[in-house]
């Protein structure tokens, strides 16, 4: 299998991954800043699919209508010479100290207005450029201190602006979704909306649930110490994954935002196995940071470097998958003995109650897992024999 990346693996990149100029809140920026039309035509021409954008990633924070058109038009030149689509997009509600508070949970009414105007302005150009995916991350939605913000109210303000948000969307006609991504802290203390789980029981409280989905991005949810191969296998199931965000974290310390696979591997493995195996059809969006060590030549190599990571683990866990040790190792563990219902056809609870089960022979099987993970790290190393 070849690890060169092809529009068909729908490979996208936030015009801020690429772009961060490597500032942080240690140091100042190591990198130029970065052209958005060079960044179109870099990602395309290594086989990119898409890109997606904040607001202000394409048109600087306060800038007039005549600069705003001008931004604009320079970058759908760009996407219609190279054949690059804008799937996604997003809004700014962090950068600008007006949002110190929070954007739809800001303590200040003006500014939650304010924020829900920013965002329609820019789902506007995101439906003009055609994307499906509006994700919101509300990295500034939260507190440091329990005191400063009632979470309760938050979540109703929170809800409102997701109901208003929605309206627009129906009332614009627009073929566009939201996606939630959780993240549990970094910039604020606490943020709402922490992780997967609780990002979809929040959705299932709001006006047009159908609407709304989420964007999980591997780091964040690692930040919390979570497994997120079954933070992913929860949102599939509940028919939730509008959208995914990949890169690499090493446990519960700051967001790393590192190339995909270069955090947790093995995880990544069984991750890119999940989403092959279950087909998830949407883009897979590198939402990482090319470390601040490197200059621009490596910026692009950390670019193909996601893509290759994602080709490379696809063909492993696709070879895993296949491998006849596997499959019978798989049979005799009964691993797919879980596909059963536990109640057979017309049967209920009563059924249940006259089982009798030999609990001692139950007990002492061997499930003969370990032989499984350890054929699953030969094929992520590539290992024969
Ligand atoms: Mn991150």
């Amino acid at each position: 299998m070849s690890l060169t990346p092809t529009r068909e693996d729908k490979f996208t990149f936030g015009l801020w991954t690429v772009g961060w100029q490597a500032r942080d809140p240690f140091g100042d920026a190591t990198r130029a800043a970065l052209d958005p039309v060079r960044s179109v035509n870099e990602l395309a021409s290594r086989g990119a699919y898409g890109v997606t954008f904040h607001d202000d990633d394409l048109i600087p924070f306060g800038s007039n209508d005549s600069d705003r058109d001008a931004h604009i038009s320079r970058f759908k030149k760009a996407l219609a010479e190279t054949g690059m689509r804008v799937p996604m997009a997003t809004t700014n509600l962090f950068s600008h100290p007006i949002f110190k508070d929070g954007a739809l949970t800001s303590n200040d009414r003006d500014i939650r207005r304010y924020s829900i105007k920013k965002v329609m302005r820019n789902i506007d150009l995101a439906a003009d450029l055609g994307a499906e995916i509006y994700v919101c991350w509300g990295g500034r939605e939260g507190a440091e201190s329990d005191g400063a913000k009632d979470a309760y109210v938050a979540l109703e303000r929170y809800r409102e602006g997701f109901n208003i948000l929605s309206q627009f969307v129906i009332d614009r006609g627009y073929n566009i979704k939201f996606a939630i991504e959780p993240k549990p802290n970094e910039p604020r203390g606490d943020i709402f909306l922490p992780t997967i789980g609780h990002a979809i029981a929040f959705i299932n409280s709001l006006d047009h649930p159908e609407m709304v989905g989420v964007n999980p991005e591997v780091g964040h949810e690692q930040m919390a110490g979570l497994n997120f191969v079954h933070g992913i296998a929860q949102a599939l199931f509940h028919k939730k994954l509008f959208h995914i965000d990949l890169n690499g974290q090493h446990g519960p310390k700051f967001d790393q935002d590192l190339v995909f696979g270069h955090g947790d591997l093995k995880s990544a493995f069984f991750l890119v196995d999940l989403l092959e195996r279950y087909n998830y059809q949407g883009p897979k969006h590198f939402d990482y940071k090319p470390a601040r060590t490197e200059d621009d030549k490596g910026v692009w190599e950390s670019a193909s470097a996601n893509m290759r990571t994602y080709l490379a683990l696809k063909e492993r866990a696709l070879a895993f998958r296949n491998d006849p040790r596997v499959k019978a190792a798989m049979v005799e563990s009964h691993i797919d003995q879980l596909a059963v219902p536990t109640l057979s056809q017309g049967e209920s609870w009563k059924d249940i109650e006259k089982d009798s089960i030999d609990v001692e022979s139950a007990s002492s099987r061997g499930y003969g897992y370990e032989k499984i993970d350890q054929l699953a790290l030969e094929h992520l190393m590539g290992v024969q024999g």
